[in-house]
């Protein structure tokens, strides 16, 4: 296993060494060595590359980017120290110094990613998380970095849409003490949005997070990257006033638009002991997860960034 990594990261430095001439299929080439030589030595930390960006830039050598957290995880994963030590600084030679790979824009509108990463650090890494199926979803687990059992509450593999509200009244039933936070989708959210009255009832405290980009924003994302971006079924124009919906019910709510905004409306709602509330996060509309994989491929055919070129369609569905 050791060799295999080892292996796989020093074929891929030889074929860096001449990055500056090299064309990104080779250098794509290159990466997916990497990636297999992971895989087959199945090694439990992630590795994202960020190739793109550096080859237009022509950085020599600095292409295989591991999470920020990666390191200390590196470190953890005793008793193998010396082949993890290896592994540190064959990564970290590739490397240069590790960074975090998760980066969103931070100009042009609010991103869901940036009101997930504030979320986490004004308080949802203590707090009990739970979200439904999508885009949002991605994006918590990529941004939330709670590390607690029992506090991530996600329908993974054939994942539910509606199920992030009613899980968290649940925990909340069970925590009456602690922060629970609901990450919901404006698609998913409408499924089982009736609970709001559960919540209301019960004054229970749990906040509810929507992250609206008005639209089914997985398929969409799917409809753009596989099918030229034909739409079909997924613009949530008839959403109703999340905001006014909430009041309806007698639930305090805030909405958010602009990321001047974010840390004030989620540090109220986090303040708010009155019951349940909602924070209506009005994010742009067309943005994607990246990494993804498509479904159907392997873990090496991962996608990092927008392909430049057609992609083939899916074998399975979301
Ligand atoms: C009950 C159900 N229906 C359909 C799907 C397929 N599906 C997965 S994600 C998604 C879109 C979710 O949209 P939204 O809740 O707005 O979340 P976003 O992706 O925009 O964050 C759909 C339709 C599903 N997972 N569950
Ligand atoms: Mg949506």
């Amino acid at each position: 296993m050791f060799e295999t990594l080892t292996k796989g990261f020093r074929t891929a430095k030889q074929k860096f060494q001449g990055l500056a001439e090299l064309d990104e299929a080779t250098v794509d080439d290159a990466l997916k060595e990497v990636r297999t030589a992971l895989l087959e030595a199945d090694v439990g930390f992630d590795v994202v590359q960020d190739f793109c960006k550096r080859v237009r830039e022509k950085a020599v050598g600095v292409i295989v980017k591991v999470r920020a957290s990666s390191k200390e995880k590196v470190r953890r994963v005793s008793p193998e120290d010396h082949f993890v030590k290896l592994c540190h600084d064959e990564l970290v030679e590739l490397m240069g110094p590790v960074d975090s790979s998760l980066k969103y824009a931070k100009k042009g509108g609010l991103r869901a990613q940036h009101v997930l990463d504030r979320l986490d650090e004004l308080g949802g890494r203590d707090a009990i998380l739970t979200t439904d199926v999508g885009q949002h979803q991605m994006w918590a687990a990529q941004f939330c970095r709670t590390t607690k059992n029992r506090h991530w509450l996600s329908s993974g593999g054939a994942g539910t849409m509606g199920y992030g509200f009613p899980a968290a009244i649940g925990a909340q039933f069970a925590n009456p003490k602690k922060a629970v936070w609901a990450i919901v989708g404006d698609g998913g959210f409408q499924m089982t949005m009736a609970e709001l009255a559960t919540a209301a009832i019960h004054k229970l405290p749990v906040k509810v997070l929507i992250i609206n980009n008005s639209y089914l924003g997985m398929v969409r994302q799917w409809q753009e990257l596989f099918f030229d971006n034909r739409l079909s079924g997924v613009d949530l124009e008839g959403n109703p006033d999340f905001v006014k919906l909430a009041g309806a019910y007698g639930i305090k709510a805030w909405r958010v638009k602009r990321p001047a905004e974010v840390d004030r409306v989620l540090k109220a709602a986090m303040d708010w002991n009155e019951g349940p509330c909602v924070v209506e996060a009005e994010v742009i509309k067309e943005d994607n997860v990246f990494p993804m994989i498509p479904a159907g491929a392997a873990l090496r055919d991962m996608i990092i960034d927008r392909p430049k070129h057609k992609m083939e369609k899916p074998t399975g569905s979301t």
